[in-house]
């Protein structure tokens, strides 16, 4: 196994089974004796989870969408700096439940907020640093918002009308058509059998190239 660690990230609106799919990649990775961070955004830090809690709280619904994208930043800066660089420095494989491209994604195609601005930040805070992986979990909105909503007490994001939603689900589809490589769609619609069955599949190929260099 190469000394660097890889860098995994999992992407999918509301209700894609990201959780899920966190699970079982982990298991994955550990059972290859790899050493994993397993993480998330906004959060992460300390200073990144009180980020998420003021981002998903109802106590400021109509934030401007300058101030939603600036805090996301402000979560990932910490995050990057004190928890993911410094594993991947080390040799540890990190495993990210939501990173940049959900920005690109949520204040991008959902808010509206231009692609430019988000790649000056984007650059300023990650520099090089981007996923080697990325798993898109895909299924029609409906069908996760349905699944989402059998939970109670929605947050600010997920009080968004299905609009939204279908603009944040087309962004996604958009970074995957542009970089095919990186990013790898599944299924998500299907049944959990069939969609882990492909994530084991992309984890297993992952690893696989990762051992030969
Ligand atoms: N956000 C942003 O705007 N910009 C950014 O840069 C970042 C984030 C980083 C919080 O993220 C919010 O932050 C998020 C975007 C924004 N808001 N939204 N929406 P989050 O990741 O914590 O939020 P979330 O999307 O609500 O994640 P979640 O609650 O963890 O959902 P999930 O992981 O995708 O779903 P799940 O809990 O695994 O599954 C949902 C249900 O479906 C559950 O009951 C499962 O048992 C069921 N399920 C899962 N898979 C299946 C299959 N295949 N069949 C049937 N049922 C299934």
């Amino acid at each position: 196994m190469s000394e660097s660690g890889r860098f995994i990230t999992i992407e999918g609106i509301e209700g894609a089974g990201k959780s899920t799919c966190m699970q079982l990649a982990a298991e994955l990775i550990t059972s290859h004796g790899i050493s994993l961070l397993q993480t998330r955004e906004p959060g992460g830090t300390p200073l990144g989870e009180e980020l998420r809690d003021l981002l998903l709280s109802h106590r400021h619904t109509g934030m401007s969408e300058d101030a939603e994208l600036l805090l996301m930043f402000a979560a990932r800066a910490e995050h990057l700096r004190r928890h993911i660089e410094p594993a991947l420095a080390a040799g540890q494989w990190v495993l990210c439940d939501r990173f940049t491209d959900a920005t690109y994604a949520y204040q991008g195609a959902g808010r509206g907020v231009s692609v430019d601005r988000i790649a000056v930040l984007e650059q300023w805070v990650q520099g090089g640093r981007r996923p080697d992986l990325t798993i898109l979990m895909d299924l029609p909105v409906a069908l996760g918002l349905e699944r989402a909503g059998k939970r109670s007490d929605p947050d600010r994001f997920e009080s968004e009308n299905l609009a939204f939603f279908e603009r944040v689900r087309q962004g996604y589809l958009d970074i995957a058509a542009h970089e095919p490589q990186r990013v790898r769609i599944v299924d998500a619609s299907r049944d959990l059998a069939a969609v882990q069955q492909d994530i084991r599949r992309l984890i297993e190929d992952f690893m696989r190239e990762a051992e030969n260099g």
